[in-house]
């Protein structure tokens, strides 16, 4: 027999598997299924970690086309973004030609892991035959008033010279960069998620095979408030202050109302404000970061404004204070301020000596002792006029109707989620098509005049700011409407535009007439299996969700939720060269494992089937280089078993030893199906390493036929996870199709049915029990089982350590 050698298996089979084109799909035909890996940024360099990703969507892949389905596994390249750009900048080279030679890396990078992707499917979303219809969206969206220009507070990054969304501002610094990020006022282009706030909410409730943690993160950031607007009124100014409140039930407890810094009552207040730093104070706040401003242990400050408000309830005045703590873009940037029930104004009352007054008395409670925190539970109103003795909840419900009755306040529902502000001013993104003219406004670009393309005639090297604006081709152009000289928009668009509705662009990418194929969406969508990773729990999936639901709108698309299954895996770690620390897997941690050294050493298959048997994939896992040679060791005993299968005589010479053979077969299939069903081959794996020692336990005992079929039996099981090694193989015993088309192996129940294994249970070492179990039960059940039997052995006992080998032994370490 041959040594097992993956340089030269490895290869030969991917050039095979791309000959046969085994991956492609006719999407004209009906959907079996969809799935799809989150298409990547081309950086360059891969990783093991990234590998995960895109191995474990492999294994499955492999698994569905064995099981004889037609299955849409398409990839592309979410090619447009800012290190594109900056590394042009750096290298005075094209954005393009960076990109495109990153994805030619990263190509040859999946198939040297012998992953199998419809190639014909590839996209590349800086191509213009892509970004077009980002722009044909946009002006659709304008149409209906879901795209605007609107001014903003913005987050701005002075060293990229860009905007960046609140999720881009990472602990107050630039996403990209670090540097810290600034405010400014600025015209921006925005979509207006929040016209789909409730139904973004609301279909979350339909997504029943999503993480809860992501449909958790969703709702936080989506935000519902249920609340009640109120006016006070500003005295002597006479103007009205409409402030935002959830506990309107709370309002005889107000004892001043607080402002936001850039809230204009703020800047009139400079005539009345005792303070002479006030001003200057002011100022200071408005230039801390939202983190600093809401952080809860933050430290609140705040001044007097010298101004009162009514309240319109009871009539009494107010004082009105700056407070830090009071953000302009959430509700009306005012609050009343109740410190007896709640936390923040309770800290702010205390540092700045204003009352606390108690009206909602929780059970225990005296309405005369001195609240040593804010008291937020339930209870029933006191100190609240004709609302006293009333329930918290049934006050706020009747105060909100009076406060409507009488016409100084109204019920409200707010939220959290701000419009998706999409201009970046940058390059290397989708130009917005419009066009702005001294005559006639704002101009959409007509549909006919599409693409707006990037111009070419920029030199990048050492360019600052937007190098759109560097090119007189592209920014002097005429107006649409009147034939005028014009100006064009240099802005181009956030790229989380590019992935919003990339999935549907893969069904079918040689439409050239349209955004995509609406009759074959109709068929192909929803994804049923998308997997990704969790950096993406919010932004992504919250901005496809919406575009897809704004097609859906337009009559596009046949749902309104575009992934029906979501799974996110968990990130690799491993120890880090700087901290000596565990740490996510990345360049600047020193922690990178490269794969090609990987593949070179022990070959892709060893690299797959140790990421998939590091742990349950949803979780995080440690990188160990032991780890990967156990995982070389395992297929070099798959290896050799090969030998098994020829040195089988004709029959069996041991009944018993084949009954057990042909058991452990159908168990390992049993338990592989299930497993790979719940993306779980890390058990799937183990399980096999069990069926490799059954079969080495059955040589020289069972027949050829029987050796041959659980062998065989094996390596189909295996096929996914490592699908070279297994393809070889078959091939060695005879076969001349690919494995990909022998079908996935059944298992006989019944059989199953009738085997029990039997337990030893020991206590501190001693054999106390014995109990009868279904075999392969896992390590939980497994331990109550044996529980049970131990009884009195384990009474009054403190378990220190349970070992379980499964259908063989529980071992109870005890104490006392
Ligand atoms: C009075 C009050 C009394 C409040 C009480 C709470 C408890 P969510 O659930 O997040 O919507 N608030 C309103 N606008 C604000 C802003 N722009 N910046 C900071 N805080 C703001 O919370 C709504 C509550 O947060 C509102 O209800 C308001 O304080 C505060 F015992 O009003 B409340
Ligand atoms: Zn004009």
């Amino acid at each position: 027999r041959e040594p097992y050698d993956p340089q030269a298996i490895e290869p030969k089979w991917q050039e095979f598997w791309d000959s046969q084109r085994i991956a492609y799909v006719d999407t004209a035909q009906d959907k079996e299924l969809y799935m799809l890996n989150m298409f990547p940024y081309p950086s360059g360099d891969l990783h093991v970690g990234h590998g995960r990703n895109y191995i474990l969507g492999d294994c499955l892949f492999r698994y569905f086309l064995m099981n004889g389905r037609r299955v849409l596994n398409p990839m592309g390249w979410d090619a447009f973004g800012l290190p594109a750009e900056n590394a042009a900048i750096k290298r005075n080279i094209h954005p393009r030609e960076w990109t495109i030679a990153n994805i030619a890396r990263m190509k040859r990078q999946f198939r040297r892991w012998g992953i199998l992707y419809d190639w014909d499917k590839e996209i590349a979303s800086c191509e213009p035959e892509y970004y077009r219809w980002n722009q044909w969206l946009f002006l659709k969206m304008w149409e209906k008033g879901l795209a605007y220009r609107g001014t903003a507070p913005v987050n701005w990054c002075p060293s990229c010279r860009t905007v960046l969304a609140n999720e881009q501002v990472v602990g107050g610094g630039c996403e990209r960069c670090g540097t810290e990020v600034v405010q400014k006022e600025l015209e921006q282009w925005f979509l207006r998620i929040t016209a789909y706030a409730d139904r973004l909410l609301e279909g979350l409730d339909r997504l029943p095979n999503w993480p809860e943690k992501v449909k958790v993160m969703q709702r936080n950031w989506i935000g519902r408030s249920v609340g009640c607007d109120v006016q006070f009124t500003v005295d002597g100014l006479g103007e009205k202050l409409t402030i935002f409140t959830t506990r309107v039930d709370t309002i005889f407890g107000a004892t001043f109302v607080a402002i936001a810094p850039e809230h204009p009552l703020a800047e009139k207040a400079k005539a009345t404000a005792p303070d002479a730093d006030y001003w200057d104070f002011v100022v200071r706040l408005k230039n801390q970061t939202r983190l600093q401003r809401e952080a809860e242990g933050g430290e609140k400050e705040g001044r007097f404004t010298g101004l009162y408000a009514e309240n319109p309830f009871n009539g009494q005045k107010l004082p009105i204070w700056v407070a830090n703590f009071v953000l302009m873009d959430y509700g009306t940037g005012a609050i009343m301020s109740v410190p007896a029930h709640d936390e923040r104004d309770f800290a702010f009352a205390r540092k700045y000596g204003l009352p606390v007054r108690v009206v909602v008395l929780g059970p225990g409670m005296d309405e005369n002792a001195e609240l040593s925190d804010a008291y937020t539970g339930p209870g029933k109103l006191v100190n609240s006029g004709q609302f006293s003795g009333m329930d918290w909840q049934q006050a706020q419900e009747a105060m909100a109707s009076f406060a409507e009755a009488n016409g100084f306040g109204e019920k409200k529902v707010r939220y959290r989620l701000r419009d998706w502000l999409i201009s970046r001013q940058r390059y290397w993104g989708t130009p917005i098509p419009a066009i702005y003219c001294g005559d006639c406004g704002i101009v959409p670009v007509p549909e006919a005049d599409l693409p707006v393309l990037l111009p070419t005639d920029i030199a990048f090297g050492g360019i600052e700011g937007n190098p759109l604006e560097k090119s007189p081709s592209f920014t002097q152009t005429t107006c649409p409407r009147c034939g005028k000289k014009a100006r064009r928009e240099t802005d181009t668009m956030d790229t989380f535009v590019d992935s919003s509705w990339y999935y549907l662009r893969f069904i079918n990418p040689h439409v050239h007439d349209r955004m995509f194929d609406v009759e074959r969406a109709r068929r192909w969508m929803p994804v049923d299996i998308y997997i990704g990773g969790i950096e993406h729990a919010i932004l992504h999936l919250m901005y496809s969700r919406f575009i897809y639901k704004v097609l859906y709108d337009f009559g596009l698309v046949p749902n309104d939720e575009p992934f029906a299954l979501l799974f996110n895996q968990g990130m690799i770690v491993a120890k880090s060269s700087i901290s000596g620390k565990l740490e996510k897997m990345s360049k600047s941690k020193g922690n990178v494992v490269a794969p090609d050294e990987l593949i070179a050493r022990y070959g892709a298959d060893t690299e797959r089937v140790y990421t998939l048997f590091m742990g349950p994939p949803e979780k995080e896992a440690e990188w160990t280089d032991e780890g990967v040679a156990g995982a070389h060791r395992f297929l070099q005993r798959v290896w050799a078993l090969q030998d098994a299968v020829f040195e089988a005589g004709e029959a069996d010479r041991d009944a018993a030893a084949a009954e057990r053979l042909a058991v452990a077969v159908h168990r390992t299939v049993k338990k592989v199906t299930e497993d790979l069903q719940r993306f779980h081959p890390n058990t799937a794996i183990a399980a096999m390493m069990e069926l490799a020692n059954a079969i080495q336990e059955a040589r020289g005992l069972v027949g050829a036929a029987a050796m041959r079929h659980a062998y065989e039996t094996l390596l189909k099981l295996l096929h996914p996870i490592a699908p070279h090694i297994t393809e070889e193989l078959w091939r060695l015993l005879g076969h001349d199709s690919s494995l990909l088309r022998a079908g996935w192996p059944s298992f006989d129940e019944a059989l199953l049915a009738k085997q029990k294994v039997t337990l030893a249970v020991q206590v501190n070492g001693k054999l106390r029990a014995t109990v009868e179990a279904d075999p392969g039960l896992d390590a939980e059940r497994a331990r109550e089982l044996a529980a049970r039997a131990a009884g009195r052995w384990l009474e009054g006992k403190e378990i220190v350590k349970v070992v379980h080998v499964p259908d063989k032994l529980v071992s109870f370490v005890v104490k006392g």
